[in-house]
């Protein structure tokens, strides 16, 4: 066998040889500016050596030390802030095209679900070539999902949807691991990431096609929860009408417009009166403790399904107030591009 030192993982996604090169600058300039504090005191010490009949002879302030020694790190500082930011960005704006897979963590396992159904326990299946985006959310404690050899690494919160993306360049099979400290098992809290040629990906997503999408198990469930007692496309419906509400701006009753979006829809299900919808009465009960966390990710998918099958113009949403364009916060504006893309257009 041959002897290797596996300092780095292998580097499977696209971003992993930026995040590497950044990484290696860091550690040269550390390199080199503790080589040199390390030589220089050595020097020093050696060439200012107390020796009988020598007067130290002091210095008090020099303007144009002062100033190099602020500039130059102030540069190089900068470099590694402009440097890191842009791998930042990078890795923080998953692509519009990317594919949805939605991963739940619980105390000790990760469980993943396609848009088309296919579920896995402590294993991904993702194809090369293509951007993924793992949506992500905890069922009980703070967990983390870390993979090392795509140099990405994200929190997974029993609040909040997060998400993280990549896109793989190398067949094969990597580790997946929590890196977050959540209990006795935490160490067991691993996987295996498998990454496919787009065909094969196929393939194994066909052989694992479950019961029914996602977005159908949702609207089951949709069913079964009595939600559409309140939510039905009418006039005379006690609650909005969902249709084509993912990712459109809505209008609250303290006059805030904040855009739908999964962690919006989420909250609107479990806690109802956190933001009521203008023109509407807070009559909603709260489904706290009632639909699970992959129940809610089916329900939002299905909410999501309700705006994308009609492929009609989505304006006969029932929010009784009109919203102007510059009325949406602007850190929402990428998604409002996302929606505006599809053929629905505003009401004139
Ligand atoms: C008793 C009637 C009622 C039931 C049952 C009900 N809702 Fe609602 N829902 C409302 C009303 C009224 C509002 C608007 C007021 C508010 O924001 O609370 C609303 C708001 C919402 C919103 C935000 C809509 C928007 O336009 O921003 C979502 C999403 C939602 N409900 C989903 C659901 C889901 C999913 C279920 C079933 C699990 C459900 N609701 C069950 C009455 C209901
Ligand atoms: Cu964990």
């Amino acid at each position: 066998m041959q002897f290797k030192l596996p300092l780095f993982p292998e580097q499977a996604s696209k971003i992993a040889p930026q995040v590497d090169a950044l990484y290696l600058f860091l550690v040269l300039v550390t390199t080199f500016f503790s080589l040199l504090v390390a030589l220089l005191i050595l020097f020093f010490a050696i060439k200012y050596k107390k020796a009988p009949g020598r007067k130290a002879e002091q210095i008090h302030g020099s303007t144009l030390l002062e100033i190099i020694w602020t500039v130059i790190p102030l540069g190089i500082s900068m470099v590694i802030f402009l440097w890191g930011a842009a791998v930042y960005f990078h890795i923080e704006r998953p692509p519009a095209n990317a594919m949805q897979v939605y991963g739940v963590g619980k105390q000790w396992m990760w469980k993943f679900e396609y848009p088309g159904g296919q579920r896995e326990i402590n294993s991904l299946h993702v194809p090369t070539g293509r951007p993924v985006k793992i949506t992500l959310i905890s069922q009980d404690v703070i967990h983390d999902l870390f993979i090392p050899a795509f140099r990405v690494k994200n929190d997974v919160l029993p609040s909040r949807y997060t998400s993280v993306w990549f896109e793989a360049t190398q067949p094969g099979t990597y580790h997946l691991f929590c890196s977050q400290y959540c209990g006795t098992k935490h160490s067991g809290m691993i996987g295996e990431v498998t990454v496919m040629k787009p065909e094969e990906f196929e393939s194994w997503l066909e052989s694992g096609k479950a019961e029914g999408s996602m977005a159908a198990n949702g609207e089951k469930l949709f069913q079964q929860f009595g939600c559409t007692t309140c939510h039905r496309p009418d006039s005379g419906a006690r609650g909005p009408n969902l249709e084509g509400l993912y990712g459109r701006p809505v209008r609250l009753q303290d006059d805030r417009v904040i855009v739908a979006d999964d962690n919006y829809i989420r909250e609107s299900i479990l806690n109802p009166n956190a933001k009521i919808v203008s023109g509407f009465q807070p009559i909603m009960p709260t489904f706290q403790g009632v639909v699970s966390e992959e129940g809610l990710l089916q329900i939002i998918a299905y909410i999501k399904s309700m705006g994308e099958q009609q492929g009609q113009p989505l304006n006969n949403r029932s929010t009784p107030t009109q919203i102007r364009d510059s009325e949406v916060p602007n850190i929402q504006q990428q998604m409002k591009q996302n929606s505006k893309q599809k053929p629905s257009g505003k009401q004139p």
